[in-house]
């Protein structure tokens, strides 16, 4: 760790409690959002919602430039096979967490103006019921990719 990380670490470190009494911080937190390099204009973006609240949130909607439309979809077993559906919106329990991961939930992406490349991030805004608009940074990684890979690396460096 830098000196700068350091020392930055320390300013939030004394800034939170001060800011805390003065207005709330936003109890929900977006995650490691990634998405899967597309072959064609389909797309899946995964992240993980972390609720920090004493109450329960719902992520409604997201939207991204990159995508004609965006939708929330689940993936269920019906027999041997796999299929996604659109769902109305994600909860999040109070102090809970939503995975959205490869064969669970994800941000379908449709009509996307130009495949994703691995390399590649754009931006993407998720609408929740309570918090309201929270905008993150998606990483595109390779077609295969199970998570993200910009979370491994950070592992190896330390
Ligand atoms: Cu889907």
């Amino acid at each position: 760790m830098t000196r700068r990380h350091l020392l930055s670490l320390l300013a939030v470190a004394f800034l939170v409690p001060a800011a805390g009494l003065a207005q709330k911080a936003n109890p929900i937190h977006v995650d490691q959002p990634w998405a899967r390099a597309s072959a064609g204009m389909t797309g899946a973006v995964y992240l993980t919602v972390k609720n920090d609240g004493d109450t329960a949130d719902k992520l409604l909607a997201v939207r991204t430039p990159v995508a004609g439309s965006a939708e929330l979809h689940t993936m269920t077993m019906d027999g041997n096979v796999m299929k996604m559906r659109p769902v109305l919106d994600i909860p999040v329990a109070a102090h809970g967490t939503a995975e959205l991961k490869p064969g669970g939930m994800h941000v379908m992406l449709m009509d996307l103006r130009a495949p994703l490349k691995q390399g590649d991030k754009f931006p993407l805004t998720l609408k929740f019921e309570k918090a309201g608009d929270i905008s993150v940074e998606v990483a595109v990684e390779g077609a295969g990719a199970m998570g993200p890979a910009t979370m491994n690396m950070d592992h190896m460096q330390r």
